[in-house]
């Protein structure tokens, strides 16, 4: 993996989630309006509103960065994972739920694409093979990528 990741919400570390970061300081706090754009998504993709994430992992992308595949599996909740694009677009491989082999299909990501990954989908592998560099909207004033996943924790706060 080389991307640079900020969280909200909950800090995760490779591979537990904690209320303080590497450094022990406290996590940033995960913004409601993000909860809200979550919820829409969910009801736009499953039909429902009952959605509430307290995990946002916003991550940067330079020209040559990549995420190789893994699974989204440290959450102790199986609620969707939505994922936002802004910027350079990616590659983006979504697999299957065994392995990190076929069958996988590649789709390009644009700025403002929201994808949404639940149910029998939930634990699919999935990483980002590649950054399209300069794919950007120059009116963003963003070079590079950013990519905000929310997620349900299913954990709870001392
Ligand atoms: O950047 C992306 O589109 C994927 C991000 C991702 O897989 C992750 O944060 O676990």
């Amino acid at each position: 993996m080389s991307v640079r990741t900020v969280c909200l919400g909950w800090h995760w570390h490779p591979y537990r989630y904690s209320k303080v970061t590497a450094d022990g300081s406290p996590v940033l706090p995960f913004p409601s309006w993000l909860g809200d754009l979550g919820r829409r998504a969910v009801s736009t993709a499953y039909g429902s509103s009952e959605y509430e994430p307290d995990i946002a992992l916003v991550n940067f992308y330079d020209s040559a960065a990549k995420m190789g595949l893994h699974q989204d599996k440290d959450e102790a909740s199986l609620e969707p994972v939505v994922s936002l694009s802004l910027g350079d677009a990616c590659v983006f491989r979504f697999g299957n739920t065994v392995d990190r082999g076929r069958p996988y299909t590649d789709v390009d990501l644009r700025s403002g694409d929201l994808f949404v990954f639940g149910g029998e989908s939930r634990l699919a592998f999935h990483g980002v093979p590649r950054i399209l560099p300069g794919t950007a909207d120059p009116e963003l004033g963003l070079v590079g990528r950013l990519n905000i996943t929310l997620r349900v924790s299913g954990l709870e706060s001392d």
